[in-house]
């Protein structure tokens, strides 16, 4: 029927390839809607994770479409605002690694500050202010040094490294945008969150498949950085729903997502060990330099590479303002996150393993 037709809304997400981007796809398509995503050109396929989203162009009606762009590039990105013509962009892509950060700090700043900025002044060139509702992707990172704890809306800032202070930019100039132009814009600060489809090189993700490659022997050791730095991890896919739902409202606001739970980085280790049934012998517990120890099991070392030049330690959210105004609460913790990650991993080690043994090689990825 038209009238049907006609009342899809249509989101655009960037960073549709990341973990993040490709929870939400699914989500918003389960809620109706069309969804368009922008991914970046690679020399290698980037669409692992949404790839159970495809659609054959060539059917008739596209629900899922994915559209060429990049967060440095203005008119890319004004290009497909003004073709898709958006009810709602959810701003996912960043340069998000903030180790990473340190390396690439300029780049860091224009696709995550600067790029920020070129999505709002679209939707202000195009004159779709009133129509478009767009959704920040703020960090707990703003926090950095904390200055209060629990942090809530209401803590201020001390960013800590390079993506923090690009965020920053991108927080302000979002109320900024809200405030001058009357648009519905908000940041949703959100705390880590996970799951078997994070980025490998994010300390849960690496722990969880190298303890994986470790049980099989695949792997002999894991190196981390600052073990006793403490997060609020929840799952992502709790996470997208709170982005959604900060752009049903009637005011566009910001808020804190996270547990209200905090955890170390040993601990994570020790929760994923334990659930794959490992026994973790810590870096000077009886180890030799080859890092075994006496009955030969595997290790975590500490390689000091993965200390970063300014450290955020702790990390511990308060989102009482998004249970109260979103009736939004976590229903993954903890123990269910690391459960469900470790499984998947084994799983995925299990089938590499599988392949390795009928004669075809499996790369190692270095990080
Ligand atoms: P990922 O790193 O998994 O995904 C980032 C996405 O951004 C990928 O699709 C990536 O493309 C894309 N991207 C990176 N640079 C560009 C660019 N220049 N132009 C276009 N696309 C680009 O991150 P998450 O899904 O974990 O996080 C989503 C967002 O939320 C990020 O902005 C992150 O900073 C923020 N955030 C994440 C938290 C978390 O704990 N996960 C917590 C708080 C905020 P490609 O696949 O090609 O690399
Ligand atoms: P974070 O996530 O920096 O909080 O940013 P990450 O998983 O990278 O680090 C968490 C903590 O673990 C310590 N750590 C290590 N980290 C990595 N990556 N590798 C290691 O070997 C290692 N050893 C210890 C880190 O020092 C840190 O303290 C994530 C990203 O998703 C951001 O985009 C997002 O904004 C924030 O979470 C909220």
């Amino acid at each position: 029927m038209k009238s049907s037709i006609l009342s899809v809304k249509k989101a655009l997400i960037t960073g549709i390839t990341g973990q993040d981007g490709a929870y939400l796809a699914d989500f918003l398509l389960g809620k109706g809607y069309e969804v368009h995503g922008i991914k970046r050109r690679t020399s290698l396929f980037n669409t692992d994770r949404i790839d159970h989203l495809y659609q054959d162009p060539h059917e008739p009606e596209q629900r899922f479409v994915l559209h060429h762009g990049d967060m440095t590039d203005s008119s890319s990105l004004l290009r497909i605002i003004q073709q898709v013509q958006p009810d709602e962009i959810y701003n996912l892509a960043a340069q998000s690694h903030v180790a990473v950060s340190f390396e690439e700090p300029e780049y860091t700043a224009n696709s995550d500050g600067l790029g920020v900025l070129r999505i709002l002044e679209a939707i202000r060139i195009l004159g779709l202010e009133k129509k478009t509702r767009f959704y920040q992707a703020s960090t707990s990172e703003l926090y950095g040094l904390v200055q209060e704890i629990p942090q809530r809306e209401s803590t201020p800032f001390y960013p800590r490294s390079p993506y923090a202070a690009a965020k920053l930019y991108g927080y302000w100039i979002t109320v900024n945008y809200r405030e001058a132009y009357g648009m519905y814009a908000c940041n949703g600060i959100l705390f880590n969150h996970e799951s078997p489809i994070r980025g490998e090189t994010f300390v849960t993700r690496k722990i969880t498949r190298a303890l994986a490659r470790i049980k099989l022997g695949m792997q002999n050791c894991l190196y981390l950085g600052n073990l006793d730095a403490k997060r609020d991890w929840g799952h992502a896919r709790d996470y997208v729903k709170a982005m959604w739902l900060m752009l049903q409202q009637e005011q566009p606001e910001d808020f804190v997502i996270a547990t209200g739970e905090q955890f170390t980085v040993r601990q994570f280790v020790d929760a994923a060990a334990k659930e794959l049934g490992l026994n973790i012998c810590w870096q000077g517990e009886g180890v030799d330099e080859k890092g075994f120890d006496e009955q030969g099991n595997c290790i975590v070392a500490v390689d000091p590479r993965y200390f970063r030049p300014t450290e955020v330690e702790t990390l511990l959210g308060d989102a009482s303002k998004a249970q109260q105004k979103l009736g939004w609460k976590p229903l993954i913790l903890f123990e269910e996150l690391v459960t469900e990650m470790a499984r998947e991993d084994l799983k995925s080690a299990q089938k590499d393993e599988l392949i390795k043994q009928h004669g075809f090689a499996t790369f190692n990825h270095h990080e």
